[in-house]
């Protein structure tokens, strides 16, 4: 049991609560609305974590402790009061306090706006790790934008994807802590010179733009731990740099536009993770949260410790992706320029600071910015990064390395600056996000580096946090899994092995049968209540929930469900078990190909649920505004779990975890962290069909005959033809010559090439889903070899093995 809950009596809870109404709107609980108790909430939530969080960071300095900074232009962070409450230890009191005076906690949640400042795995990760560390008593201060708007709400309007935009901040914002006391200048374009004196370079900046960073404070708790994370939301400010001058000279419009431009920076997160843009404004961003993290970094080091050399002793930098990497020349500039090191030294301690995490292959989302934008943005930084270039060069070549293989490794190259290159140059360590994902970098993307540096590749499969994905979103399960193994697992995730004990116990199976019932109930009804469709729980849940990608492969799910529309048109009678597909997740605004599948799903849907022959059997829907909040309500709820990526395609994948974490067995192919998920979990865990990465690579090389699937294979070709002849009135034939095309317009990600073995594996998983004991047998078992992919692990692995930790 934990000391905050035996503290926190409900009579104390409640008299908190009322003393914080009186305060902020003197107003009793009775009278009180629920924003108000919200926001009451929020504040006790608060005070207790700033205490919390001084309180370890004395201990933290006392102890020479060292503490990992890590940067991400995306934090998912959904919700916030439910785990601050759950973390303090005060979820259960303050509910019952509530219940008590009438108040239904559950009400209270629901006025929160999620935080949105994520566009999928890459944010969800951040957050998830931020709940780790501070559980783990790791020191950690997450950096990242505070967007106005978060990542767009999506709406259907007549089956095609629309996008809202997303005013988070008017709930989100009692969370954020204002520090005027942390703000710093950022400088943009303008010129430098730069002489020397006293053997030491001056670097003079010129017409440049002076934005005011502008730091707010965010903490999350950890469980039952002493630690607090706090995650520094940066944005852009121009009251300080408002041209008085040209305001006062009647220059009105050009001295407002500066200052809207200004703002601008923080004002929306780029809705897309796939397609580098080569967009100034996001240059700008990045640039901005790098800037401002040193500078922030720097000066709390140097009050602290003076001695800018024992940086490496006190400071950790992770980068997320390569958006922060202008880190490392801003870094080198604060060492150099302002504090005098050579360059020698500021390169030494940047390398030993830095490390990166790789979270995609894709060619298209490799950043890349044109030299000319660099140069015009940020002179310093490209005079600085054009020295590293210099430098790198200079050792392949003493190194005899050819000058093919150091123009792929090069930074600038061709006119452009290829920032994958720049973050493996600079780092100690690199490493990528599942086994397979991490063993393609060595061998394939960054193949030259791994034979240019010793040592420097390594893996850190992904995880998530079990106790937002588990005990939090799932309460029923959770509730069964304390009763059988008391409540360590919630500190401890290996402890879950001690549910394979009852994997035989025939009333613990049934139990967990009738809990994914129970949420496929809750599941069915907020569906009713927020988008008015009807679904059946008894029917089986088959999801597909992530961003909508070619390679994700939606098409292939919507394929078969095509060819089992198909069979039932043909007979309704038909031995098909009655399955629900649920669809969730956004497009990007721009990417054309996902909006068609959004587009054909709504109208597939349309047709089969509206077929009272086959609406017994088969229903479609497609969940609108897929969010964190919507994953806490739908992976409970999950019976079959898509993750059917093109082998190779999909890092690691987490979506995966928290669906297998829930009860739900996938059907997948060999990609990403579904492979470690499988080995872990055992033989029948999961059913894996396609081809394997390697045999990807070779169908690539030689050659893929779409044609010849239409050809040979009947189910392709029945299934071809109702999309060519469309549905609820609308042809889909561009999607069919997709499919079958080989030329520059065609499917990369080759669905048709495993058509046939996805329709097995189906089968297959049908005939374990008709034996409901075996079935939920196996989501049990799955359920017990889960606690390896807690973010608790991964963050264990990272600490020791690359930032080099001690926990406080
Ligand atoms: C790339 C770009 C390209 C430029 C436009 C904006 C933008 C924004 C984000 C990204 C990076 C996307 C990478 C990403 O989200 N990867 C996902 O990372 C997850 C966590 O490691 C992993 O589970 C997923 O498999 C991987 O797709």
């Amino acid at each position: 049991m934990k000391t905050t809950t035996k503290k926190n009596t409900e009579k104390e809870t409640i008299a908190k609560i009322d003393q914080q109404l009186q305060k902020y709107y003197n107003i009793s609980l009775a009278d009180a609305t629920d924003k108000q108790i919200f926001n009451a909430l929020a504040h006790i939530a608060i005070d207790e974590s700033f205490v919390k969080r001084q309180k370890f960071s004395r201990n933290c300095k006392r102890k020479d402790g060292k503490a990992i900074n890590y940067l991400c232009m995306e934090f998912l962070i959904g919700k916030t009061l439910r785990t601050s409450l759950f973390n303090l230890g005060l979820d259960k009191t303050v509910a019952k306090a509530l219940k008590n005076k009438g108040k239904n906690i559950e009400n209270i949640y629901k006025i929160e706006a999620d935080a949105g400042l994520g566009n999928g795995g890459l944010g969800r990760l951040a957050s998830c790790f931020l709940d780790s560390l501070a559980t783990l008593d790791y020191p950690v201060t997450g950096h990242c934008i505070r967007y106005d708007y978060g990542l767009f709400k999506q709406k259907f309007v007549d089956g095609q994807q629309t996008e809202l935009p997303d005013e988070w901040l008017s709930s989100g914002d009692v969370w954020q802590v204002p520090r005027p006391d942390k703000a710093c200048i950022v400088r943009f374009d303008g010129y430098v010179t730069e002489s020397f004196k006293d053997g030491h370079m001056q670097v003079e900046y010129h017409d440049c733009q002076e934005v005011e960073a502008f730091p707010y404070d965010m903490m999350f708790s950890g469980y039952d731990s002493k630690n607090v994370a706090a995650l520094r939301l940066w944005a852009a400010k121009s009251s300080n740099t408002f041209d008085t001058k040209k305001f006062s000279q009647g220059e009105y419009a050009q001295a407002l536009a500066e200052k809207n431009e200004i703002e601008l920076i923080n004002k929306v997160l780029y809705p897309a993770d796939d397609h580098m843009q080569g967009k100034s404004l996001r240059l700008r961003q990045q640039y901005f949260l790098a800037s401002a993290a040193m500078q922030s970094i720097v000066a709390t080091h140097k009050r602290r410790y003076k001695n800018l050399k024992l940086l490496p002793k006190y400071i950790a930098i992770h980068i997320n992706d390569t958006h922060p990497v202008l880190c490392v020349p801003e870094l080198m500039r604060i060492l150099m320029d302002e504090n005098g090191l050579s360059w020698d030294e500021s390169w030494d301690i940047v390398n030993k600071l830095v490390s990166y995490t790789n979270h995609t292959i894709l060619k298209e989302s490799l950043e890349v910015w044109d030299e000319s934008l660099i140069a015009r943005t940020m002179p310093r930084i490209y005079s600085i990064i054009k020295e590293i270039d210099r430098r790198f060069r200079q050792e392949a070549k003493s190194r005899h390395y050819n000058q093919g293989v150091i123009e792929r490794m090069a930074v600038i190259n061709s006119r452009r600056i290829k920032m994958t290159n720049l973050a493996v140059i600079a780092s100690h360590k690199v490493n990528g996000v599942s086994k397979l994902h991490s063993q393609i970098l060595k061998e394939d993307l960054l193949g030259d580096f791994n034979h240019f540096y010793h040592n420097k590749f390594t893996n850190v499969t992904n995880g998530i946090t079990h106790r937002r994905w588990l005990c939090e979103s799932n309460p029923r399960l959770s509730a069964l899994i304390e009763k059988l193994i008391g409540t360590k697992f919630i500190k401890n995730a290996n402890e879950l092995e001690k549910l394979e004990k009852f994997v035989e116990d025939k009333k613990v199976i049934k139990e967990v049968e009738k809990i994914k019932f129970k949420n496929k109930e809750d599941f069915a009804n907020f569906l009713k209540e927020t988008q008015n469709i009807d679904i059946d729980p008894h029917t089986r849940f088959d999801v597909q929930a992530k961003r909508i990608h070619e390679y994700k492969r939606q098409l292939l799910n919507v394929l078969y469900v095509i060819y089992l529309y198909s069979q039932l048109k043909e007979n309704p009678d038909a031995d098909i078990t009655p399955q629900t597909f649920i669809f969730a997740g956004k497009a990007a605004a721009g990417y054309r190909r996902a909006k068609e599948i959004v587009y054909l799903i709504n109208q597939l849907a349309e047709e089969i649920n509206n077929n009272e022959l086959v609406n017994k059997k088969l229903k479609v829907v497609f969940v609108e505004n897929y969010s964190v909040s919507v994953a806490e309500k739908l992976m409970p709820a999950t019976d079959v779990s898509e993750q059917i990526s093109l082998a190779g395609q999909e890092a690691s994948g987490t979506g995966n975890m928290k669906a297998v974490l829930n009860g739900g067995l996938m059907i997948c192919t060999a990609d990403g962290a579904n492979i470690e998920i499988s080995n872990i979990c055992g033989e029948d865990s999961s059913f894996m069909f396609g081809m394997k990465a390697e045999e990807v690579e070779n169908v690539w090389a030689s050659h893929y005959e779409p044609a010849s699937y239409y050809a040979k294979d009947p189910k392709v070709k029945v299934v071809i033809d109702m999309l060519n002849e469309g549905f609820n009135g609308v042809s889909f034939q561009g999607i069919s010559n997709y499919l079958l095309s080989t030329s520059d317009g065609g499917d990369p990600y080759m669905c048709l090439a495993d058509f046939d073995s996805y329709v097995k594996a189906h089968d297959k998983l049908d005939e374990l889903y008709r034996q409901p004991n075996l079935w939920h047998k196996q989501c049990l078992k799955n359920v017990s070899k889960m606690g390896y992919f807690s973010s608790d692990r991964s963050i264990e692995d990272y600490a020791r093995d690359i930032w080099h930790l001690k926990k406080m």
